[in-house]
């Protein structure tokens, strides 16, 4: 996987591909001005996760404005959260020689074959919001994304604010709602959660039981319900996206308990929805993930194609909100 901590810069040393696709598909758009500089439109190739969350619902519609607004041919794919379709996309992309491939990444393991097809063709790529685990870094130029470890360590640091605040005294039973299994959102939020309860509350806070709920609502329900029936006890939730918190908060109150009282809920992204419960008292605090990715990633496709250099790691800039500042942020809130 790709060196979070580390800045370093790599050298873009990228030709420009070969031709533009043949025919435009449905899922193609475009504008009418043309790329900078060039008479031939830049055409970008992006294979989206899936459309599991609100999170990604604004990701997408960050990417489509944002390459409309560069006047980028824009081939877009939805991967239903399914590897296979990212890869079958990625390669479609390759066949009709793309100048710039970008994809967000479902899983991170088993893009090697892929990528090293696409840099057999000399097509650079791009890798936006998630990351990839790869033996050859050459693989993709640059990460336009969150230090997903970094919400994890502040969802743990937030956690003691809310504690506080509600006074609870004593041992800390919690309650771990994954992302998709194999994700670096899912495996990243979860290790820099782990790493300050180890650090800083080894004796008293314990995560009593841990499941993927896939990032959705749905199984964000499905999965509390039963997490419920197996730790009726359980003092905080910690889901990594208000999505599947949002679903935990329904199964919580169809047991009859209080979500943001009873159990103490802490969620990461900051959609619209995530706000509109916390501003409800039943969720407690939110991580912040920016899906605003477009513009940065337009940028970034551009410098690519141009063959300049560009850092490897290019960071969002994310804030936390407590639930007393939900009812202002609110109105203020973008996605
Ligand atoms: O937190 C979640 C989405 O990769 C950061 O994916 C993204 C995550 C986001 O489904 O809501």
């Amino acid at each position: 996987m790709l060196n979070r901590r580390n800045f370093l810069t790599a050298a873009v040393g990228v030709a420009a591909a070969t031709g533009l696709a043949a025919c435009a598909k449905e899922d193609d758009s475009s504008s009418s001005t043309s790329g900078s500089g060039g008479s031939k439109k830049l055409v970008l190739g992006f294979s989206q996760v899936g459309s599991e969350s609100g999170w990604r619902s604004a990701n997408t519609d960050s990417v489509k404005e944002a390459a409309k607004e560069a006047g980028y041919t824009l081939k877009f794919s939805d991967a239903q959260q399914k590897q296979e379709n990212q890869i079958s996309a990625i390669r479609s992309y390759i066949t009709q020689g793309v100048d710039v491939i970008a994809f967000s990444p479902v899983v991170v393991t088993g893009w090697d074959a892929v990528l090293k097809e696409a840099k057999a063709k000399k097509i650079p790529v791009v890798l936006t919001d998630r990351s990839v685990e790869t033996s050859d870094e050459s693989l993709f130029v640059t990460l336009v994304g969150s230090d997903f470890t970094d919400e994890g360590r502040r969802a743990a640091k937030i956690l003691e604010k809310v504690l506080e605040k509600a006074g609870h005294k004593g041992p800390v039973k919690i309650a771990q709602l994954e992302g998709t299994t194999g994700a670096a959102p899912a495996i990243e939020r979860a290790k820099g959660f782990k790493e300050v309860m180890d650090a800083d509350h080894a004796d008293d806070w314990k995560i009593v039981v841990s499941q993927t709920g896939d990032f959705t609502r749905a199984g964000g329900k499905q999965v509390m319900a039963a997490f419920l029936q197996s730790n009726p006890d359980i003092d905080v939730l910690f889901a990594h996206n208000d999505d599947m918190g949002i679903g935990a908060i329904q199964a919580i109150e169809a047991a009859g308990k209080k979500p943001g009282k009873d159990i103490l809920i802490v969620t990461v992204d900051g959609v619209k929805d995530g706000f509109i419960a916390m501003s409800e008292g039943k969720i407690n605090a939110i991580v912040e993930c920016n899906p605003l990715l477009g513009p940065q990633l337009m940028e970034v496709v551009q410098k690519v194609k141009d063959g300049e250099t560009v850092e490897r790691w290019i960071k969002t800039k994310e804030s936390d909100f407590m639930q007393d500042q939900a009812k202002a942020a609110l109105p203020t809130r973008k996605y």
